[in-house]
């Protein structure tokens, strides 16, 4: 039998500290909380048995400062540290100095997340795992002149992306050879500007893809299974804002060669820890492999509801070093979740920062509700937008749809602008409610404008 953690320090804030403290108290594990000085009247810092001040406001002198989380480790004498989602979570330097003083990273070693983390990497170890990827020569193009003569060889409209990149940095669609140089030009400059290094790729374009994703968790003695499926393809701006499982275009059969690929690409990398592997799936219900995440991620509460499984908690025993079962984990109901931020989705979803005057959260059947705010909190300009996710689950997606209209309808936020409008425009549309969309349905609507 494993033996279990002592003390975990969470090297995150907000919501998914909350989650992670939650879990580790259900554990029986003592929590350690880090904070900004922006982040002190938060409930993080109020939940953990521990917390320390780890500087101020600006992510690069707390949340992203690796000495100062180290020296918080060591005065606590924490024996895992929980990364949670963005900041640290996929920084491999962080998981190795970790894993380097002594402590558990809870998620995959340094090596596997420096393999998922450079995408040309990624897209060579899935075809030699079998798994399907985007049409494309998997090396660096070498000049825009060498990128023009294999798009012509490949046939527009192409796909140009930062080998270092994720989540649309460093991106572009080429539709025709005029367009190339200046593409590539601008490509690059972002590339080198968000991740100092300006390697770049190409790929057949999937015109009108979905984005779907699958959960999978693997333990320390190679097994890995999937835990279903995410569809995300409601996006603005590569920014997720509603997810849900099933999805509308899964099929059992689609699930399961898109889930036994999945446990395909963990395998290959001998995956420790919950991950998910990103596919675009086109009308033809073809997939591909896109990237793979190598942390908890944001929309896990739809799995968690939809398995009715604690992922935080499977996340935690593995890292410790228990046996998963084999078996992987299928669907019952339809999940839905809507991400609630703190931004006008009248006016470009521009942020929203400020004190919240007033705070209901929807409650009831089948609705649970993530957050870290409440009346009187002030939102930071300083972090992310979102404020809370509103989960709900029901037997079918109508009554999902249903449900999910029911609970934004109770949902009080005042003081500040919210999602909350959007998503309620959004479950009105006819091709929302049909299942008919895809990544690239929203930017083709036009949005109220009050
Ligand atoms: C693609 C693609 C179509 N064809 N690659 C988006 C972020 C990163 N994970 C890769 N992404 C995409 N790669 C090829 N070859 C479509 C996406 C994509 C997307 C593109 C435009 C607008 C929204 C999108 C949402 C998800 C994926």
């Amino acid at each position: 039998m494993a033996k279990k953690f002592n003390k975990v320090l969470i090297a995150n804030r907000g919501e998914i500290a909350l989650r992670i403290i939650r879990t580790c108290r259900e554990m029986g594990i003592k929590t350690v909380a880090i904070y900004s000085t922006a982040d002190r009247e938060s409930l993080h810092v109020r939940f953990a048995d521990e917390a320390v001040c780890i500087g101020p406001p600006a992510s690069a002198e707390s949340y992203l400062n690796i000495p100062r989380i180290m020296a918080a480790v060591e005065i606590t004498n924490a024996d895992a540290v929980h990364p949670g989602y963005g900041f640290l979570s996929e920084n491999a330097d962080f998981a190795e100095i970790c894993t380097d003083y002594g402590v558990k990273f809870i998620g995959p070693d340094p090596e596997q997340i420096r393999t998922m983390g450079d995408k040309i990497t990624a897209k060579d170890t899935m075809i030699r795992a079998g798994v399907p990827v985007v049409p494309g020569d998997g090396t660096l193009l070498k000049s825009a002149e060498d990128g023009m003569e294999r798009a012509e060889r490949m046939g527009y409209p192409v796909m140009i992306k930062a080998t270092a990149g994720g989540g649309g940095k460093g991106m572009r669609i080429v539709t025709r050879k005029e367009d190339f140089v200046d593409l590539w030009d601008s490509a690059r400059k972002e590339a080198k500007a968000s991740f100092g290094n300006d390697g770049i790729y190409m790929e057949k374009y999937i015109t009108q893809p979905r984005h779907i994703e699958i959960q999978v968790i693997g333990d320390q003695y190679g097994t890995v299974v999937h835990l279903s499926e995410r569809d995300c393809s409601v996006q603005r701006r590569h920014q997720k804002l509603l997810e849900e499982c099933p999805s509308p275009f899964m099929t059992d059969e689609l699930r399961d060669r898109m889930g036994r690929a999945a446990i395909e690409a963990g395998k290959a990398i001998s995956y420790e820890g919950v991950g998910t592997v990103e596919f675009l799936v086109d009308a033809d219900r073809n997939f591909y492999f896109m990237e793979m995440n190598t942390r908890i991620q944001v929309e896990h509460p739809v799995t968690e509801e939809s398995i009715d499984h604690d992922l935080i908690k499977e996340q935690i025993k593995v890292a410790y070093g228990e046996e998963l079962s084999g078996k992987n984990y299928f669907p019952k109901g339809h999940v839905i979740e809507c991400r609630i931020n703190a931004e006008d989705p009248w006016n470009g979803f521009r942020p929203s920062p400020g004190k919240i005057t007033s705070f209901h959260s929807s409650k009831g059947h089948g609705v649970r509700v993530d957050t870290h705010v409440y009346a009187g909190y002030t939102v930071s300009p300083y972090y992310d937008s979102m404020i809370a996710k509103l989960i709900v689950r029901a037997p079918t997606r109508a009554e999902a749809i249903t449900k999910m209209e029911r609970a934004l309808d109770e949902f009080i936020i005042e003081g500040i602008k919210t999602t909350v409008p959007f998503h309620q425009w959004l479950l009105r549309q006819e091709d929302f409610r049909d299942g008919n969309f895809d990544t690239g349905w929203l930017s083709k609507q036009e949005l109220p404008t009050k």
